[in-house]
């Protein structure tokens, strides 16, 4: 199923798609499985638009699509993977996507399964630049900032954005965690970050590691 679903969304053939997303529902699926496979067709539409394949239409598209899947997708994630816990409030996470960079189908689904987890997110939206992120931490005190950013540009301002909350004094309170596209340890490194990940769940696990250690 899950090549067939790929398929279907590189070839953005939405309703295909959605009969797909379905029927892998009703068979029992994972749905993070199923959010995998999307996801993977969502890469090879982003590999075809920079060998001038496909265009920005495509790209709307595409985006349109993966957020009618993950809207399918969402009851199922909330009742399906959760991580171990006694249902009380885990910690506060400020979320956001970075300066530059609007992409936020991802940082959505990383915020929906951080709350599905007992994180209260406070999501700051796209395109947040540096103070905003610095205001949020000293307003609401988060554990964990969770940056956001699939561009290559993204990764300066999650930087920039690491700086400022260690010029604000606040660097020390907080864990970092960066995600989306092509982040890795080096580039964790770059930004000076705790950790990254490139799923969801990684961010949720990093985010439960982090707050049963303090
Ligand atoms: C859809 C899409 C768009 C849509 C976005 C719609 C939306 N509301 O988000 C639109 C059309 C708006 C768009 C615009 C652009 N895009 Co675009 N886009 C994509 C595409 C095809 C898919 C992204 C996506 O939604 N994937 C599906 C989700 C579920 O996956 P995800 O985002 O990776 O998120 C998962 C993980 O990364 C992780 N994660 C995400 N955030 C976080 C955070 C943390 C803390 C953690 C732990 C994990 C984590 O968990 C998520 C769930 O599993 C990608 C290709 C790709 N490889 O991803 C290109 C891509 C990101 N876009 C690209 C480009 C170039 C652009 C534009 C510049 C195009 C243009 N000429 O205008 C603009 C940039 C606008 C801007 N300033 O940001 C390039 C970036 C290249 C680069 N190296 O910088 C890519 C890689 C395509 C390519 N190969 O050329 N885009």
């Amino acid at each position: 199923m899950s090549s067939k679903l790929a398929d279907a969304v590189v070839n953005i053939m939405e309703d295909e798609a959605l009969r797909l997303v379905r029927e892998a529902i009703d068979e029992g699926q994972d749905p993070i499985k199923i959010l995998d496979a999307c996801q993977q067709g969502m890469k090879i539409i982003g590999e075809r638009f920079a060998k001038h394949e496909y265009f920005l239409p495509e790209l709307i598209a595409g985006g349109e699509l993966l957020k009618r899947v993950s809207d399918i997708l969402k009851p199922r994630l909330e009742s399906g993977k959760k991580v171990e816990g006694d249902g009380s409030s885990r910690g506060k996470i400020v979320l956001g996507t970075v300066k530059g960079d609007i992409h936020d189908i991802g940082k959505d689904i990383v915020g929906f399964m951080l709350e599905v987890n007992g994180f209260e997110v406070i999501d700051l939206g796209i395109d947040v630049p540096e103070a905003k992120f610095v205001a949020a931490v000293r307003e609401k005190r988060p554990q964990v900032v969770a940056l956001s950013g699939l561009l290559t540009l993204a990764w300066d301002s999650m930087k920039s954005t690491v700086e400022a909350l260690e010029r604000a004094g606040l660097r020390k309170n907080v864990k970092v965690m960066i995600g989306g596209g092509q982040t890795d340890a080096m580039i964790s490194d770059y930004v000076r970050a705790d950790g990254y990940g490139t799923d969801a769940m990684s961010a949720v696990r990093m985010a439960v590691g982090w707050t049963l250690a303090r």
